[in-house]
């Protein structure tokens, strides 16, 4: 049986593969992370490899999951060590990542989540919870009072479940024993990341105590962030591929696309690692990089995975060997690219050729599925904030309308096929029964799914948006997603 990757194996690797440059056993922790997925593992952790790697040796990786064990039990036995799979066309590249130090399962014990947090060394809490982690409305961004995670979380102050909760219970100890407090990095796809994680923050403590949140809101720095590295699932067969490579085993390596970026708004109340020094671009205003990438580059990927998905298609990859989605990708960046102020240097041109280039890339095996998953928590900042732009200067809405409708037919959960979609998303009950009450016929469903003030608020009464949505959906329900498609960029 191969032997499991490890310190003690590091050199056992073949040459070429790139492993830390450092001593881990000097390395000490300055960051806690919410939310090991693999997102972080190809992403934040990379970039602080290189930092450890560049002399910043006190800003180790404790990782934390909220819920399953998997990657604990996952990465402990090799000692935290992972390799990120670079996958590109011509072949891949892999590196052995170490920054990650330890990692603990909050749900086993969230009193040591909550005493590492509140940890002196501890300088920054970063999070990838995914969207709907944040327990906010993602149409308003403000924390929900009603959420059952919340709800859970005031009952139990020393014993939280969600990524606010923990936040709260970590600052609140670090308040009550005079330790400064950490810096809060949320690296997700939201709109404003910083802005409203340090809202939903500030309401959670708010409702512990008044003096909590004036405390949290007055020193907690919460920097915004704009994160971008394509990261899908990983697979049993790229778990063997990777074994054959490296002739170790690793029970949970991560798959990734060359490129990466992260725009990182200066702004840290108990200092950072120098992220410069691992190429990483330090702004005041990270809000022109963040709209670009959430209009264009996740707008098109939610397209292209809710009308992919419905045509048959399995990755984003195979859906992009479709001319005509190739071309909706294409017109969904066209649409948004008006609402936005591109960040000084970068040329939308080439930017919008990138991603074409990134979704096309045969290597990377990232589901429709995937990307369809928590869509009541994605559309707010993917597509309605163009929509709403655009209808304000009176611009149509097609493309974007079409992916819409896409997103309804599909969390009707019922494919073309008449099969059953496997829809993940905290609001998926409620479509579903509103799709059923409404039937398969676009001028019930639309509106009945537009009427969702969770996901859309007051647009979903603007009759401009009601009538593309309808038509869209009469389209899908008629023609099915290809033709409709095939229709929308042949004109
Ligand atoms: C994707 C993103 O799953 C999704 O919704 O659109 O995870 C996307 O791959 C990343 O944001 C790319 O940076």
């Amino acid at each position: 049986m191969t032997m499991r990757l490890g310190n003690a194996n590091l050199d056992r690797l073949p040459a070429g593969i790139r492993r830390p440059v450092y001593d881990r056993s000097r390395v000490t922790s300055g960051i806690v992370h919410l939310g090991l997925g693999a997102f972080h593992r190809a992403h934040q952790a990379v970039v602080i490899d290189d930092c450890l790697g560049a002399g910043s040796s006190s800003w180790g990786i404790i990782g934390a999951s909220l819920r399953s064990p998997e990657t604990r039990n996952a990465l402990a036995p090799q000692d935290h060590l992972y390799t990120v799979a670079v996958r590109a066309a011509e072949g891949t590249a892999h590196r052995i990542i170490g920054a990650l130090l330890d990692s603990v399962v909050a749900r086993e014990n969230p009193a040591a989540l909550i005493e590492r947090m509140a940890d002196p060394a501890i300088r920054i809490v970063s999070l990838t919870v995914t969207e709907k982690g944040y327990c906010h409305t993602p149409q308003t961004g403000d924390l929900d009072e009603r959420h059952p995670d919340v709800v859970h979380d005031l009952n139990n102050i020393d014993a939280p479940r969600s990524a606010p909760g923990f936040i709260v219970a970590a600052l609140a100890r670090r308040r009550t024993l005079g330790i400064p407090p950490f810096t809060v990095l949320c690296c997700d796809n939201l709109a404003a990341n910083g802005h409203t994680v340090q809202r939903i923050v500030t309401q959670f403590a708010a409702l512990r105590s008044k003096d909590l949140g004036k405390w949290i809101a007055d020193t907690v720095a919460f920097p915004c962030t704009m994160v971008d590295r394509i990261v899908p699932e990983t697979t049993q067969a790229d778990r063997e591929a990777l074994a054959a490579a490296l002739g170790l085993r690793d029970a949970w390596p991560v798959m990734t696309e060359p490129f990466t970026q992260w725009v990182v708004e200066d702004r840290f109340c108990a200092g950072r690692p120098d992220l410069a020094a691992a190429g990483i671009e330090l702004v005041t205003d990270v809000k022109p990089f963040e709209l670009m990438k959430l209009r264009l580059l996740n707008a098109s990927h939610s397209a292209l995975a809710y009308l992919g998905y419905l045509a048959g298609y399995e990755t984003i990859a195979d859906t992009m060997q479709d001319p005509h989605f190739a071309r909706l990708a294409a017109r969904v960046m066209e649409e948004a690219a008006v609402t936005l102020t591109m960040p000084a240097g970068t040329d939308l041109a080439a930017y919008r050729a990138s991603l074409l280039k990134r979704f096309s890339n045969p290597a990377l095996h990232h589901r429709t599925w995937q990307i369809a998953m928590d869509g009541s928590q994605k559309l707010p900042q993917r597509l309605l904030g163009a929509i709403q732009d655009r209808l304000a200067r009176n611009l149509p809405i097609a493309t974007h309308a079409l992916a819409v409708a896409g997103w309804m037919r599909y969390v009707s959960a019922i494919d073309e096929q008449g099969r059953a979609i496997d829809v993940r998303d905290p609001l998926a009950a409620e479509l579903a029964s509103l799709a059923h009450e409404a039937g398969p016929v676009a001028e019930r469903l639309a509106p009945a799914l537009l009427g969702v003030a969770k996901v859309f608020g007051p647009l979903g009464a603007e009759p401009r948006l009601r009538e593309a949505v309808t038509a869209a959906l009469g389209q899908l329900y008629k023609d099915g997603a290809r033709r409709a498609v095939e229709r929308l960029v042949s004109v």
